[in-house]
C-alpha cells in the first residue's frame, strides 16, 4: 500500500508542474520583436557604395555631394513688368531718407535708423498702397464728371507721422454741372489734408485758386497749386487759363496729430 502512496504523491507533483506551465505561453513574442533591430544594418551599406569612390575617407565625401543641390532655385525671371516708365525711383539716395543710408545715426521725420538704414518708424498692418509718398506715385482713382454724386473713395492708413499718401483722380468739366473739387476725409486721428489742383489746358502754371475759408494756400512738390486744411473742403473757386475746366486733382493726405496707424477714409467730388 506504501508504494501505491508514492505513486499517487507523485502524479499529484507532476499535475502541479503541468499546471503551471501554459502561464510561459507569453514567452513567445519576445522573438518577434527581437528581429525589428535588424533594419538600420541597411544603412550602413548605402554609406558603404559612396565610400568607395574616395576610398580611405568616405564620410567628407558624403557631406560635398548634399551641398551642391542649393543652387537649383533661380526664379528671378518676373522683372517685365518694372520696364514701365514709371519706374523712376532714381539712384540718389540722399543720407538719412527714407530706404537710405543713415546720416550718422539720424533720420528725416517719421524715420529711424535700423541697421544703418532709414526705415519708416511705424508700419502698420493694412497700409496699402505704398509707396505713394509723392506726386508722382499717387494711387491712381481713375475719372469721374463734376456731377456731384459721382465720387472717388479710397480707404488707407498712414503709417505714423513720417506716412504722405497721395491719391490723383480726372475731373471732367460737364454740361449742366460745376467742377468743384471736394474732399471728405474720416480718420481715427486728425490729419492734413490737401487738394492740388491741374487744368488740362494751361497746366498748372495755367491754374488759379482762391482756397476757401479755413484753408491755406499751399503749392505741391510739383508746383500745382492746392489748398490745405481739414477733413472736408470744397475748392470751388479755381479758373483755368483755357476754355475748359478739366483738371487732374491731387489728393494728399499727411500729419496726422498722432504719431501712430492712422486709418481714413476717402471721398471725393468734382
Ligand atoms: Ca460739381
Ligand atoms: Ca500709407
Ligand atoms: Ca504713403
Amino acid at each position: 500500500m506504501t508504494r501505491a502512496t508514492l505513486l499517487l504523491t507523485s502524479l499529484a507533483l507532476f499535475a502541479c508542474s503541468t499546471g503551471d506551465e501554459p502561464g510561459d505561453s507569453s514567452s513567445n513574442s519576445g522573438v518577434t520583436t527581437a528581429t525589428v533591430g535588424t533594419d538600420p544594418s541597411t544603412t550602413d551599406d548605402s554609406t558603404t557604395t559612396t565610400g568607395t569612390s574616395t576610398g580611405p575617407t568616405p564620410t567628407t565625401s558624403d557631406g560635398t555631394t548634399t551641398g551642391d543641390p542649393t543652387s537649383t532655385s533661380t526664379t528671378t525671371t518676373t522683372g517685365s513688368t518694372t520696364d514701365e516708365p514709371t519706374g523712376t525711383t532714381g539712384p540718389i539716395c540722399d543720407p538719412g531718407q527714407a530706404n537710405c543710408v543713415c546720416d550718422g545715426d539720424a533720420c528725416a521725420d517719421g524715420l529711424e535708423c535700423v541697421d544703418g538704414i532709414c526705415v519708416p518708424a511705424v508700419a502698420c498692418d493694412g497700409d496699402l498702397g505704398e509707396p505713394d509718398d509723392t506726386e508722382a506715385n499717387a494711387q491712381d482713382l481713375g475719372e469721374i464728371t463734376d456731377d456731384d454724386d459721382i465720387t472717388v473713395m479710397a480707404d488707407g492708413v498712414l503709417s505714423g507721422a513720417g506716412d504722405v499718401d497721395w491719391y490723383t483722380y480726372h475731373g471732367l468739366d460737364t454740361f449742366g454741372h460745376v467742377a468743384e473739387p471736394t474732399v471728405k476725409v474720416t480718420s481715427s486721428a486728425s490729419v492734413r489734408v490737401c487738394q492740388f489742383i491741374e487744368c488740362d489746358q494751361g497746366g498748372a502754371v495755367g491754374t488759379e485758386i482762391t482756397c476757401p475759408e479755413g484753408t491755406q494756400t499751399a503749392l505741391s512738390g510739383a508746383l500745382r497749386p492746392g489748398c490745405c486744411g481739414g477733413a472736408t473742403f470744397t475748392v470751388s473757386d479755381f479758373n483755368c487759363s483755357g476754355s475748359s475746366d478739366d483738371i487732374q486733382v491731387y489728393v494728399r493726405l499727411d500729419k496726422p496729430t498722432q504719431d501712430e496707424c492712422v486709418e481714413y477714409g476717402l471721398v471725393s467730388h468734382n
